[in-house]
Formats: structure tokens, C-alpha cells, sequence
């Protein structure tokens, strides 16, 4: 089960503004549980209004979206099930956050977006490291540290209107962990071709609801994460990391329980290490 933590009792991750959630109790989480004077304050971020990427405003005379279905060519489904709709607008399956409007996301209701996980082993002298207290294989993946919050985290990403995941998989760890945009239209083709291989053979881990610290009452992030193993490293060596897009900077993070991510990304790390009976 996903936490609903980083999106609870905590400033709302805008620059701009001051925007406080109000106090949401653990008891309190659920919309079944009545709580009449619950009565957050209502926020949607200026910066998003009118953006392509963006749905107009709910009451908006030219809007008319088809919730809990494929809108067009916008994903309206949760993976969480069906989500209720309360005056026009959609509600956190999860829960309450104590902020209603949609933040800093495009979208009311769910957010699509990606995870690509990339890991190998960690390797010393040709072999693979082990941690001397569990004896087990250190797996290490690749990591970005995020503009805006300064948290590290999976080089993750909005899935685009029509965009499938698996192109969406490849076009964000391309941007975020290769900086594609900043590369010759030769080596932008090269890192494509290597993408589109080591890409080729992915797991699923995870998808549903993700515990981000821009989740509202009516709006909120849902991910697919994707594992990318390299077993004998014979891809992955080759790939010269360089951070580009929302990404400031990038890495090989060594990986045991104590590492500290965005959103809850350490979950779907922990799914990782499990599957490959790796170090934690
Ligand atoms: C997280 O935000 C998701 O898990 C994904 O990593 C990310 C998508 O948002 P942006 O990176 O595009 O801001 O909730
Ligand atoms: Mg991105
Ligand atoms: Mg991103």
C-alpha cells in the first residue's frame, strides 16, 4: 500500500507562494471517516493556467472531461479504480491533503506519469561488492537530484497526451539522466539506439498511486515504474551519464535502506532489491 505522507501536513512544494496545507491527522486520511469542519484552503498554481499541457479550469465552459475513462487521448483511468466525482470535481483516492485545486500539476484527477529504475551491480576490481554485515550483492541505479526540491530521485516523468509509456520511459531517462537536448544530432541518434536496447527488456514493479509532495484533494500523481537490469554491466558502462531537463545532477547511488527519496521512490527501490535478493 502507497503512504500518503509527503503530500500531508507539510508546505506545498511552490516557490512563488506560501501556500500551507491544512493538518490531516492519520485518523482523518480516509473521506469515509466524517469530519465537518475539515475546510482546506484551495490552491492551483498561476504558472499552469493556459499551458497546453494543462486542463482549463473545472466550471471552464469549453471543458467537458470524460473522468475515469480514456478522455480522447488524455488517460482519465486510475489505477487506483474507479474515483469518485464531487461537485465537478475529482477526489484523491487515497485520501485527504489537506489542500484543494490541483497545485502545481496539469491535470485534475490522476497525473500520469513513468519510473524508469536502471540498476547494476557495484563493481570493485572486476567483481561484484558485497556488504560485509548481509554479505549480499550491492545493486546500485541511476539517480537524479531534482531541481525543484533538491531531493534525489528516480529520473521519472509525465507520461505526454498520447504518449505510450514505454516511449515515455525512454524519452525521460534520455533527457533527465543522458541530457539529450544538449547533444550534436549525431550523438543524439547514438544515445537513442542505445536506449532503444537496453530499454528492450523491461520489468514492471509498480503502478499506482505516488505519495508526491504536489498531491491535492483533486489532483495527484499516478506512476508506472519499469526496471531496467544490466546483470554483467556490458551496457551500461558505455552510457556517459550528464544531467539535462529538471534534473541538476546524476549518478550511480550505491543503494541500502538508508537511502532518502523523493516522493516514495524508496519503495519502489526496495521492490528492486528484493526481486534481486540484493543488499538493503
Ligand atoms: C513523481 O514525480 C513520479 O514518481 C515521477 O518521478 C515524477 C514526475 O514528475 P516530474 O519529474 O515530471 O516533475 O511523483
Ligand atoms: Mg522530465
Ligand atoms: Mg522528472
Amino acid at each position: 500500500m502507497m503512504p500518503h505522507i509527503k503530500c500531508r501536513n507539510t508546505s506545498y512544494p511552490d516557490k512563488l507562494t506560501n501556500v500551507k496545507r491544512m493538518e490531516v491527522p492519520e485518523d482523518k486520511v480516509k473521506w469515509d471517516v466524517i469530519w465537518s469542519s475539515y475546510n482546506p484552503s484551495e490552491f492551483t498554481s498561476p504558472f499552469i493556467k493556459g499551458k497546453v499541457w494543462a486542463d482549463p479550469e473545472i466550471g471552464d465552459e469549453n471543458f467537458k472531461p470524460c473522468w475515469n475513462m480514456m478522455d480522447g487521448n488524455i488517460n482519465r483511468l486510475s489505477y487506483c479504480g474507479y474515483y469518485k466525482i464531487i461537485n465537478g470535481y475529482p477526489i484523491n483516492p487515497i485520501g485527504r491533503t489537506g489542500l484543494k485545486g490541483r497545485g502545481l500539476l496539469g491535470r485534475w484527477g490522476p497525473n500520469h506519469a513513468v519510473d524508469p529504475i536502471v540498476t547494476r551491480w557495484k563493481n570493485n576490481n572486476e567483481s561484484v561488492e558485497c556488504n560485509e554485515e548481509t554479505g549480499k550483492p550491492i545493486l546500485q541505479f541511476v539517480a537524479i537530484r531534482r531541481r525543484d526540491s533538491g531531493e534525489w530521485a528516480l529520473p521519472g516523468g509525465m507520461v505526454d497526451v498520447g504518449e505510450k509509456v514505454s516511449a515515455t520511459l525512454k524519452r525521460e531517462f534520455l533527457e533527465e539522466a543522458l541530457n539529450i537536448d544538449e547533444k550534436s544530432e549525431d550523438e543524439k541518434l547514438e544515445l537513442k539506439e542505445k536506449i532503444e536496447k537496453i530499454f528492450r527488456n523491461g520489468a514492471q514493479v509498480y503502478a499506482g498511486y505516488m505519495d508526491d509532495p504536489r498531491n491535492t484533494d483533486n489532483a495527484w500523481i499516478e506512476t508506472v515504474a519499469v526496471h531496467f537490469h544490466d546483470e554483467k554491466n556490458e551496457h551500461f558502462g558505455s552510457l556517459a551519464l550528464n544531467a539535462g531537463d529538471d534534473a541538476e545532477s546524476v549518478q550511480w547511488m550505491d543503494i541500502d535502506k538508508n537511502v532518502n527519496l523523493y516522493a516514495s521512490h524508496y519503495m519502489l527501490i526496495n521492490e528492486v532489491v528484493n526481486k534481486l535478493n540484493a543488499h538493503w
